[in-house]
């Protein structure tokens, strides 16, 4: 943009009206929604393990079913799932130990294989009641079976259009809808039927069900941001319900500790199974003070976030996130 341009177009937005935000300045340097895809693309989407990713050669590579089963398949390769029916699906990944509203949340598209496909072929015993995931790096996990057998249910072996890059489970992971990051295994080597199992994070302390609470983070304005006084701010952020209350409806902000909520835009959306993002045009008061800013979402069902409360660990958290910042003279 020319600078004569510029300077013009700032004076009218000073004045107070609502300009595009994409004219306000020069090449901005950050995101002005955050998230801004609702796709996180593969380098920016979360990463988290107990210990260093498990690196894995797919040649040599083998995943074996076990345990309670009534046939005996040989150790599957990486091309025995690749050649089966493949699935593609948008899904949010979120981690059960993510203080409201920090970064451990992420949504990608990933293409695998049913996990009831392959467990249909090996025939669970009638006493299996749990499907235990061994993987490379010494976690496990279990999932009850009768969620394995949930049509929705994935082993995943791509990510956004790649090879599940060896940070997300190379070469495949459990995608388990509706349960935090805890109950989606990466790096599998083996899926073992059993009568029960106490997994990795049962054993210290954590939800062994870990479904996903109804959450929202604020993406913008980050925690101590100065946010100018007298013109637009677009506060935006993610919401998530994993599924479980029919899907987020809709998203509010308040900027007066929660007096009142103003309905903002949910401009990006897929299934349940899958964040929203969603912003609000604030008109920033001139007056420099301190502000609060918070976000709260309901879903379908009717259920609304609860206002400020103690986190819920460790079953995961469901007040509303707020963010302390600061509004300053322009
Ligand atoms: N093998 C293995 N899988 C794992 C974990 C792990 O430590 N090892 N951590 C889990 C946790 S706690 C989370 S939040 C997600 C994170 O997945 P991501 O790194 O692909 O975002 O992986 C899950 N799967
Ligand atoms: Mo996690």
């Amino acid at each position: 943009m020319k600078r004569r341009t510029f300077i013009k177009l700032s004076a009218i937005s000073a004045a107070g009206m609502v300009l595009p935000l994409q004219l306000e300045g020069q090449a901005p340097a950050k995101p002005l929604l955050k998230p801004n895809t609702l796709i996180t693309p593969n380098a920016d989407f979360y990463i988290l393990q107990i210990g260093d990713p498990a690196v894995l050669d797919a040649a040599t590579w083998r995943m074996a079913i076990t345990g309670l089963i009534e046939k005996q398949m040989p150790p599957l390769r990486l091309e025995d799932i690749v050649a089966m029916e493949s699935v593609e699906a948008t899904r949010t990944l979120k981690c059960i130990g993510d203080p409201i509203g920090t970064e451990q949340m992420s949504n990608a598209h990933w293409k695998g294989v049913r996990l009831r496909d392959l467990l249909e072929k090996v025939g669970p015993k009638p006493e299996a009641k749990v499907v235990v995931f061994r993987c490379a790096d010494g976690y496990h996990t279990a999932i009850p079976l009768e969620d394995a057998m949930r049509e929705d249910t994935l082993l995943a072996y791509e990510m956004n259009g790649v090879p599940l890059p060896t940070e997300h489970g190379f070469p495949i992971r459990l995608l388990n809808p509706g349960h935090y990051g805890t109950k989606n295994p990466k790096w599998i080597v083996n899926i073992h039927l059993a009568k029960a199992h106490e997994s990795y994070w049962e054993k210290r302390g954590w939800d062994p069900i870990a479904n996903v609470k109804l959450g929202t983070m604020i993406g913008t304005p980050s925690e101590g941001e100065k946010i100018t006084g007298g013109k637009i701010y677009t506060v935006s952020g993610a919401a998530f319900d994993a599924g479980h209350h029919g899907g987020i409806k809709k998203v509010e902000v308040s900027v007066d500790f929660g007096q009142t909520w103003q309905e903002a835009e949910i401009w990006a959306k897929d299934t349940p199974l899958a964040w929203v993002l969603w912003k609000w045009d604030w008109q920033v008061p001139e007056e420099a003070n301190p502000v609060e800013v918070y976000a709260r979402a309901t879903a379908h069902s009717g259920v609304t976030q609860d206002e400020i409360g103690l986190e819920l660990e460790p079953v995961g958290a469901i007040p509303y996130h707020m963010i302390d910042a600061a509004i300053v003279e322009p």
